[in-house]
């Protein structure tokens, strides 16, 4: 069956691909993700412009039904993915997912990325990292965020998509919505951790992580419902230009299989694949495969969007 997808300039074989922040920090893990055959493309940890250790540990804490982290933007900083991508052939395409710890931090990685005439891939703005200290996350101020595209478009012309945090209100799933389809948008990446949640180790009465006294951003397939929710109210509302990337929950083939009938373009593995490892691509492309031949699919496009409601 066929599996390809696009968003913007990018054209991939195999819908999947990691989540931002797992096996995308160091050289070594990016080669590893490059060289793993099924994948269809790889998102960097977000960066900063500078290197960051991030938060202290213990910072991730595997749960019964997924995780919980704190990591605090821990990457080694804008110059060292530039060096990568000059460095490195690219087997299958790197999105760059960059978060600024302001405004101006956001602005300048744009701005160097803008003016980088060897980069003319994607990009990703990540608005919605729950874990860095006294940092809302800023796609949860509607304002604020147009305020950003504004400013980012003014001067930015290659494609460019957003991370955003989870919703959970219709009238918020509106409001979003109305500010991004003001922008040329290649996409937007739904969800991000479900932010601040808290996990409790009973025998010891202690939290799990050390980081902000515990509290963390949800992952994994608890987080399944709020990821489909997302996906499926966002699609419903973006212009179709716009092109989805679903991630949250996602640990076997037919969750995948659910994200599309939702509208996602493409599909990105986060807990599951740190759990896991790399291994966790193949596996998930053949369940895929297997749900579609079973149901007579052939593209993703057979069935994209196409979730049936009980009227
Ligand atoms: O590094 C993190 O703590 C982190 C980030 Br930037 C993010 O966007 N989402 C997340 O769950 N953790």
């Amino acid at each position: 069956v066929d599996l390809s997808a696009q968003i913007a300039n990018m054209s991939v074989k195999n819908l999947f691909l990691n989540a931002s922040g797992i096996h995308c920090q160091t050289e070594q893990e990016l080669d590893e993700l490059m060289n793993e055959p099924v994948s269809g493309a790889m998102v960097t940890k977000s960066m900063t412009p500078k290197s960051r250790f991030g938060n202290p540990l213990p910072r991730y804490y595997r749960l019964a039904n997924g995780s919980i982290n704190s990591m605090g933007l821990p990457n080694q900083g804008f110059d060292y993915y530039m060096d990568y991508l000059k460095n490195h052939d690219q087997k299958k395409p790197i999105i760059v997912s960059v978060a600024g710890m302001s405004k101006e931090e956001d602005l300048e990685m744009l701005h160097q990325l803008q003016d980088n005439d060897d980069y003319q891939g994607l990009t990703e703005l990540n608005l919605s990292c729950p874990n860095v200290i006294g940092k809302p996350q800023m796609a949860y101020d509607f304002e604020a965020a147009d305020d950003l595209l504004h400013e980012v478009f003014s001067f930015y012309k290659k494609p460019l998509g957003i991370k955003l945090p989870p919703y959970f209100d219709l009238v918020h799933f509106d409001m979003i919505a109305e500010v991004l389809n003001k922008y040329p948008l290649s996409h937007v990446n739904t969800i991000n951790s479900v932010g601040n949640g808290l996990w409790i180790d009973t025998n010891s009465e202690t939290v799990v992580l050390k980081p902000k006294g515990g509290f963390g951003g949800v992952g994994g397939s608890m987080v399944l419902p709020t990821a489909l929710a997302n996906v499926r109210g966002l699609r419903q509302r973006l212009n179709d230009d716009i092109k989805i990337i679903g991630t949250g929950g996602v640990t076997n083939g037919r969750d995948a299989f659910a994200h599309i009938l939702c509208g996602a373009e493409m599909v990105s593995i986060g807990t599951q694949l740190y759990e896991e490892g790399l291994q966790t691509f193949e596996r998930v492309t053949r369940e895929l495969t297997d749900i579609m031949e079973a149901k007579g699919y052939t593209s993703l496009g057979d069935f994209r969007g196409k979730l049936k409601v009980i009227e």
